[in-house]
């Protein structure tokens, strides 16, 4: 039986015992926040940044910086755990729940792909992007977000490993079906579960 008082006690005074359940397989701790792009770094000028829900290449919706900056946020505290081996613990980020930009259009889509300036794009089950579980994040540890990790505003989809959620996104496209993203096209997981290790596509 262990309180949350005691785990908390025992995670201030043994540091690695603390981490170990929240460290999926193979996986260990970073304290700094490496970067991680295939290609240049966009700037897209906030006048020019949008965001917008497509179906069949057709906008449903589309919100402006200033649009988007006044949508609900939360804040979210979370783990986050690249392919590449590296985890970082309790990163802190302000994001607008995925769920509250899809129910302003009217769907029965089963996937999304996100994109990116610069082409980037990942697909997620819409269920994965429901309730709680992914953002659309503009901050980072109570600042904008800056360029390198993915600002003026990137995916956050913690439960997945981190190629999931798509620095630079500007959208989601609404799918019937599956479809694979840039990485998943290269061998990486199509699902991308940290925690039953789906590094590449067979895992
Ligand atoms: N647009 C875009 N998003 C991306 C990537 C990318 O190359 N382009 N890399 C992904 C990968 S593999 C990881 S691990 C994380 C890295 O995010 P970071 O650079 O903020 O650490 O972003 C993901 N999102
Ligand atoms: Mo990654």
């Amino acid at each position: 039986m262990t309180s949350p008082v005691s785990r908390g006690f025992h995670r201030r005074s043994r540091p690695a015992a603390g981490e170990a359940g929240k460290l999926p397989p193979g996986q260990h701790v970073t304290g700094d926040f490496p970067v991680l792009s295939f290609g240049p770094t966009p700037h897209t000028p906030l006048q020019e940044w949008s965001f917008t829900i497509r179906r069949g290449g057709q906008a449903l919706r589309t919100w402006s910086w200033p649009e988007f900056v006044a949508l609900p946020a939360e804040t979210v505290t979370a783990d986050i755990h690249c392919v590449t081996r590296w985890s970082k613990l309790g990163t802190l980020w302000s994001g607008v729940p995925v769920s509250f930009l899809l129910d302003q259009v009217e769907h029965d889509a089963q996937f999304v792909l996100a994109f990116s300036d610069g082409g980037y794009t990942t697909n997620l089950p819409v269920g994965d992007v429901s309730g709680g579980q992914a953002w659309v994040a503009s901050s980072y540890e109570g600042k904008p977000l800056p360029a390198e990790h993915g600002g003026p505003a990137r995916l956050l989809v913690p439960h997945l490993y981190f190629w999931k959620s798509a620095k630079w996104v500007r959208g989601l496209e609404l799918l019937d079906q599956d479809m694979p993203g840039f990485w998943e096209n290269y061998g990486y997981h199509n699902y991308g579960d940290p925690w039953r290790e789906q590094r590449y596509a067979g895992d």
